[in-house]
């Protein structure tokens, strides 16, 4: 019956993550998944995340509302938006709770293939690639913009803009706003005011997609590009808790929907609840629950702050380490863009090839493209790092 079924080549980073683990090597490194560990090499259990389910306890387990956690919800709308902002204030945000921020862009894109049929889809090349994946599945085509400057490794802000520009009026444009996953380069500020015009002038349809917010800067700061094209236009934002409350296995996320007034809102708000509906009904309720008392509670919300801030500068701390070590071995390999880049990631530069042989030689694991998770360097392994990553580099 099903004899035709095509092999699924698996996920290239997740099948990366499993040879990683069946490599018996002892001084093996893990700079592949786009995962937080600590000094120690452990998924981290946050104190807040951990007083919450303390507190919440487990009590009956009924169905969640279809959008989710009431609690939840205006704990993502304070974090994503802030206290003050306007579009919140004039009650024209449709915010759901979602199975992480793939379930995010996921209902994002089913939510737009239903009311905004037929209509191109840009993302950035490169990206991650769930986000093609996601929007081919609801229907649409996807096609990119140019967004990585391999000679300068920086953004590609001239090609990006002039993209954007040709696009048709009213196409979709996925933007991740803060510590961009794969490459670690972001639009500064002038930029982002930059394609915003262009984008407002276009009436181009715009999904955020912020999967790490607090690992750039700081919470606000990281969502400054998010609130500030909020205040003039309706957009999409999907952010994921996954990274910063270390609840990757729990699947929390959301999905928020500004609107032009709160009439539109409540009815995007329905709309959305059905999406959802059709998709798996309602949302999981102990990782909600976890956020939820966390983000609702002044003490726990303080404590988590600290604690996103504590994850940030030892990835910011491992990236200065790096370069260092890298620099006392040789001053031929230039290693700027490991302290310009922010957030989990670094796209090094560095070919398939040298990283197959820092791989299969050194045991330490990039992705293919290049990219490396710096919140797997620790004080142990970064004289390793840097000592292959310069023997590549020179080869
Ligand atoms: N969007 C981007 C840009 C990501 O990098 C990721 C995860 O790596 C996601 C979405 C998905 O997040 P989640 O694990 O919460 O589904
Ligand atoms: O970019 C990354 O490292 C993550 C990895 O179901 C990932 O996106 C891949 C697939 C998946 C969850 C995480």
């Amino acid at each position: 019956m099903f004899g035709q079924v095509e092999a699924f080549a698996g996920d290239p980073i997740l099948s990366l993550n499993d040879s990683f683990k069946a490599d018996p090597r002892s001084e093996k490194v893990n700079l592949s998944i786009g995962v937080y560990t600590d000094e120690k090499g452990r998924i981290p259990v946050l104190g807040a995340v951990k007083a919450a389910y303390e507190r919440s306890g487990f009590a009956e387990r009924p169905y969640l509302p279809m959008e989710g956690h009431a609690l939840y919800r205006e704990g993502v709308q304070k974090l994503v938006f802030s206290d003050t902002h306007p579009a919140l204030a004039e009650k024209r945000v449709a915010t759901v709770q979602t199975l992480g921020g793939t379930g995010a862009v996921g209902i994002a894109a089913d939510f737009l293939a239903k009311h905004c049929p037929g209509r191109t889809v840009l993302v950035s090349d490169p990206t991650w690639e769930n986000h093609h994946g996601l929007f081919q599945r609801a229907g649409f085509k996807t096609t990119t913009y140019p967004y990585w400057d391999r000679t300068n490794r920086s953004v590609d802000f001239d090609g990006m803009v002039k993209a954007l520009e040709t696009a048709e009026n009213g196409s979709i444009v996925v933007l991740q706003p803060v510590c961009h996953n794969p490459t670690g380069v972001d639009l500064d500020e002038r930029q982002q005011a930059a394609v915003s015009d262009v984008l407002l002038a276009k009436r181009h349809i715009v999904v955020f997609d912020m999967a790490y917010q607090g690992f750039g800067t700081s919470l606000d700061e990281d969502a400054a590009f998010v609130r500030r094209y909020a205040e003039h236009a309706s957009c999409l934002v999907a952010n994921s808790f996954s990274k910063n409350f270390s609840l990757y296995g729990e699947r929390c996320g959301g999905l928020s929907v500004v609107c032009r007034d709160a009439d539109e809102a409540e009815r995007v708000l329905g709309q959305l609840k059905l999406a959802v509906r059709r998709s798996y009904s309602s949302p999981p309720m102990t990782g909600g629950l976890l956020v939820a008392t966390v983000l609702g509670n002044d003490d726990l919300r303080a404590q988590w702050v600290s604690e996103v801030e504590t994850m940030r500068a030892r990835m910011d701390s491992m990236r200065r380490l790096l370069a260092e070590q890298i620099r006392a071995l040789s001053n031929e390999v230039d290693v700027g863009f490991l302290l310009h880049q922010r957030g989990m990631f670094s796209y090094t530069g560095l070919s398939t090839q040298q990283v197959d042989v820092m791989r299969e030689r050194d045991g330490v694991y990039l992705v293919g493209s290049g990219r490396m998770c710096v919140a797997g360097l620790n004080e142990a392994n970064v004289p390793k790092v840097a000592k292959s990553f310069v023997e590549v580099s020179q080869a």
